[in-house]
């Protein structure tokens, strides 16, 4: 071999060595579990786990979720790739499984605001779940939006429990908002809300989720089903988290429907920051590390006796407290 065509040959090797190797980074856009699609730049690569994060004894179920910033190397083909590192999350949204409570799952990570959407009866979300979800995004100060959908199917009875259960919300200083993602109502002020920002769509299975995703992209055409019309209860049509990214600047994250909300790692004197209405009368307790459960003189015990707290975020709050392992299942209290 001449020593010209020996050097093209060596130089081609090395090449291809450094093009297989090359680290790319990527935003985790789809995960199944088994595999996830990357996107770096416009191009979507699925990738599989590097074998040691599997073995790493991390209680998720999921170590990488939607939303990570992850490096992947490609595989020889060009077309697959291996995550090899995670950044760090700026935030997340974590929940306890119903079913394998010891298991945890990260929902979605490096999020801008969640929009939790409510329906009264079709199915009904009752305020132990709504309070437990907004507690696990206070705790990381992922500001939270209340959206209250199928506005236009309420009769009377569910418009007045629709009104009760919004205003106190409200009145704690969440913004809430009344769409109907069928009959398109409201839906260019959640447009508006989502412009340039990473928002995550959470709820019960069968509140409209996909379905007010698809009234905000209409090229999106995700999945949607009828609720189930013996339980009333949604099918569990979304079955993974994905991210989509908008036409008019901002990403949007669809996710399956969750049954119950169990919040992770909350240590009980932290519980009364993630309760914004709490959190500004707790100076007025006598002790400064109550936990208002059987303290004298407590604040907020006082503004729940005088309606200035609502009973049903007290009621939420103790549950935490007390170590609710299985309240959270069962949160189907009244208001
Ligand atoms: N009347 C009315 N029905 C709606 C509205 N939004 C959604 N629906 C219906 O509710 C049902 C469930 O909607 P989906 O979008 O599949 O619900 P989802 O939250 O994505 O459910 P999962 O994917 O199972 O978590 C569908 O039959 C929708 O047509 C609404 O604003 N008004
Ligand atoms: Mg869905
Ligand atoms: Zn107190």
């Amino acid at each position: 071999m001449s020593n010209i065509s020996f050097f093209f040959r060596k130089l081609q090797f090395k090449l291809k060595i450094s093009l297989i190797l090359l680290i790319m980074n990527g935003i985790v856009i789809k995960s199944t579990g088994s595999w996830y699609e990357v996107k770096h730049e416009n191009t979507v690569y699925t990738c599989r786990l590097k074998g040691k994060f599997r073995i790493k004894g991390i209680k998720n179920t999921n170590p990488v979720t939607v939303g990570d910033s992850v490096d992947f190397t490609l595989e020889e083909n060009q077309q697959t790739g291996v995550i090899h590192h995670i950044h760090e999350r700026k935030n997340y949204i974590i929940r306890k499984s119903v079913n394998l409570s010891k298991q945890t799952h990260i929902i979605a990570s490096n999020i801008d605001q969640v929009f939790l959407l409510i329906t009264i009866d079709n199915p009904p979300t009752f305020p132990g779940f709504i309070d437990r979800f907004l507690a696990s995004a206070e705790a990381y100060k992922i500001p939270a939006i209340l959206v209250f959908n199928k506005i236009d199917s309420y009769n009377e009875k569910t418009l007045q429990q629709k009104d009760k259960l919004k205003l106190i919300y409200q009145k704690i200083g969440y913004h809430c908002i009344e769409v109907s993602a069928t009959k398109n109502i409201n839906i260019d002020c959640i447009k508006d809300l989502m412009k340039d920002k990473v928002s995550l769509f959470a709820g019960h299975s069968g509140v409209g989720k996909s379905t007010l995703a698809n009234a905000i992209d209409k090229t999106l055409n995700l999945k949607t089903k009828v609720l189930s019309s013996q339980y009333k209860q949604g099918q569990h049509t979304t079955t993974f988290a994905e991210m989509f990214s908008l036409p008019f600047g901002g990403y949007l994250i669809d996710t399956p429907g969750i049954k119950g909300f169990g919040v992770v790692d909350f240590e009980p004197n932290e519980v009364t920051d993630y309760f914004p209405e709490f959190f500004a009368l707790k100076g007025n307790c006598k002790f400064n590390n109550c936990l208002h459960i059987n303290e004298p003189k407590c604040a907020i015990k006082k503004a729940v006796e005088d309606g200035e707290i609502a009973e049903s975020r007290y009621k939420s709050y103790s549950q935490i407290i007390q170590g609710e392992e299985e309240h959270y299942r069962t949160d189907n209290y009244d208001l």
